[in-house]
């Protein structure tokens, strides 16, 4: 028998003729002699699983001085010899500033359900703070009118790195000023975007952009000692809390505010009890200066005890702002970090990986679709989290356009199928995600690797502009109108 829901799934995919019993019986005798059973064998998500794809501002919007832009951190950035690879940039990046309506249809061509963009920062306040650039909100009221009317539900993230380069001369986020300026910027946006905009994240992945005060590999590219850092971390979790109460001050009823962080998913390195209670334990306090402290309100013992001196300076105050409820949590999901259970005090150990162990394209992508299950899984259970986005996951790949103009990027799709099982399998238990952004929509600027490496389901012909689906975005495609994995 079918249920309700794989009746509704099949019909909409064969045609309600389909579902007439002799059609069925037919079907099903053809396949196989002794198929008695008509199931589709299919693996569903939910009704109304959100499925989506993401991006970010400097990665594809180009137009960096057009409409009264201010520069951003990047800018200056990528403009530095040796920084980036080939030294690109994001001067023109996907020029998605002039292409967003050719984009939005690329998104309605899939069947996303959702996008989730960012918003650059200098292009609302050029300096950062004072007096808002009307021109630069107006692109946003374009791209949200846009997705709207292809029938995509927008999620906004307000900061992905593009700093104001008049604040980083100001400090940055070594100044708590900065965390007060994005606080302000946040509730302008909101204000102007919530009549259609219902999902806010504050802060892209806190823990990438204080790297560029520690390894200097991103913007602003500083290499300060542990209190420095440990003092823009608190910045950038300040922020965050600041910047929810900010938006919950200026939007709409109902508008829901979260963050997107990625957080490190604790995978026990066998699924036994104890090494179970050691990823447990390994989730709170691997991600003690970013999700934990949001979730809880306060630092862990242990990582205050690690930063010993060099800890940051904070009042209550700054506890209480930090820890502001949120309505979700978006978590950027790539990679898994194994633990094992140990003796130590901690009662866990990271289990590192060899050198042999299998990644994409960028090193750093080391594949472990075991992260998709135990990541959400794990924060749900600990902080008890009731709306949970996979605000990103994705694959880089060594695409080739061939002349025939198809991407095989069949490592991406495997990849892509075998995270998505895992996250089949956690929903299915009733791990409370309730959707998944792809990263990327279409090939961009990877930060310091350039264009070199690529995450798109849609390859981009930076010469030309041209937008080309590669084979991922066409299992993608399945994938959203199935619901589900075959
Ligand atoms: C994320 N790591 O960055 C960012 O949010 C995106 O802007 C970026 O393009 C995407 O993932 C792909 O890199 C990350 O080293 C950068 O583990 C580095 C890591 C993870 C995420």
């Amino acid at each position: 028998m079918l249920n309700r829901f794989s009746r509704r799934t099949f019909a909409r995919l064969f045609g309600s003729a389909a579902l007439a019993p002799t059609a069925l019986s037919t079907f099903a005798t053809a396949a196989s002699p002794e198929a008695t059973s008509t199931a589709p064998t299919e693996r569903h998500f939910p009704p109304g699983f959100l499925w989506g794809s993401a991006t970010a501002s400097y990665q594809v919007e180009g137009a960096v001085t057009e409409d009264g832009r201010g520069p951003s951190i990047w800018d200056t950035f990528s403009h530095i010899p040796g920084k980036v690879k080939n030294n690109d940039t994001g001067d023109i990046a996907d020029d998605h500033y002039h292409r967003y309506k050719e984009d939005v249809q690329l998104m309605k061509a899939l069947g996303l359900k959702t996008y989730r963009f960012s918003v650059a920062w200098p292009r609302v306040f050029p300096q950062g703070i004072g007096t808002p650039n009307p021109k630069g909100l107006d692109f946003y009221n374009r791209l949200v009118d846009e997705l709207l009317a292809a029938g995509i539900q927008p999620y906004c993230t307000l900061y992905h790195w593009d700093l104001p380069q008049a604040l980083e001369d100001k400090g940055g986020w070594q100044s708590r000023d900065t965390s007060e300026a994005f606080a302000a910027y946040a509730g302008y946006v909101a204000g102007h975007l919530s009549d259609r905009v219902k999902y806010f994240m504050t802060l892209n992945e806190m823990s990438s952009f204080v790297g560029g005060y520690s390894s200097g590999r991103h913007a602003p590219g500083l290499k300060l000692a542990p209190a420095g850092v440990n003092q823009v971390r608190h910045h950038a979790v300040l922020a965050h809390g600041l910047g929810v109460q900010a938006i919950r001050a200026h939007a709409k009823p109902g508008t829901k505010v979260g963050l997107a962080e990625n957080a490190n998913a604790a995978v026990p390195i066998i699924e036994t009890p104890e090494h179970i209670a050691a990823a447990t334990k390994a989730m709170r306090e691997i991600n003690a200066g970013y999700l934990t402290v949001i979730m809880e309100g306060r630092y862990t013992d242990a990582y205050l005890a690690h930063a010993g001196a060099d800890a940051p300076k904070f009042t209550d105050a700054d506890m209480k702002a930090i820890g502001t409820p949120v309505d979700f949590v978006g978590m950027n999901i790539y990679t898994p970090s194994f633990i094992r259970a140990d003796d130590s005090p901690a009662g866990f150990a990271r289990v590192l990986s060899p050198e042999s162990y299998p990644h994409m394209m960028s090193p750093w992508l080391h594949v472990g679709p075991e992260a998709l299950y135990w990541g959400p899984k794990l924060a749900a259970q600990i902080w008890n989290i009731k709306e949970i986005y996979i605000t990103e996951n994705g694959a880089s790949s060594t695409d080739v356009l061939t002349p025939n103009g198809n991407v095989y990027d069949s490592d991406r799709i495997m990849y892509l199928r075998n995270y998505l099982t895992q996250l089949h399998r956690g929903v299915s238990e009733g791990v409370p995600v309730r959707g998944y952004f792809l990263w990327s929509l279409m090939d961009n600027f990877e930060w310091a690797d350039g264009y070199a490496y690529r995450f798109g389901i849609h390859y981009v012909d930076f010469a030309t502009q041209k937008r080309t689906p590669k084979m991922s975005a066409h299992f993608y495609r399945e994938v959203i109108a199935r619901n589900g994995l075959a």
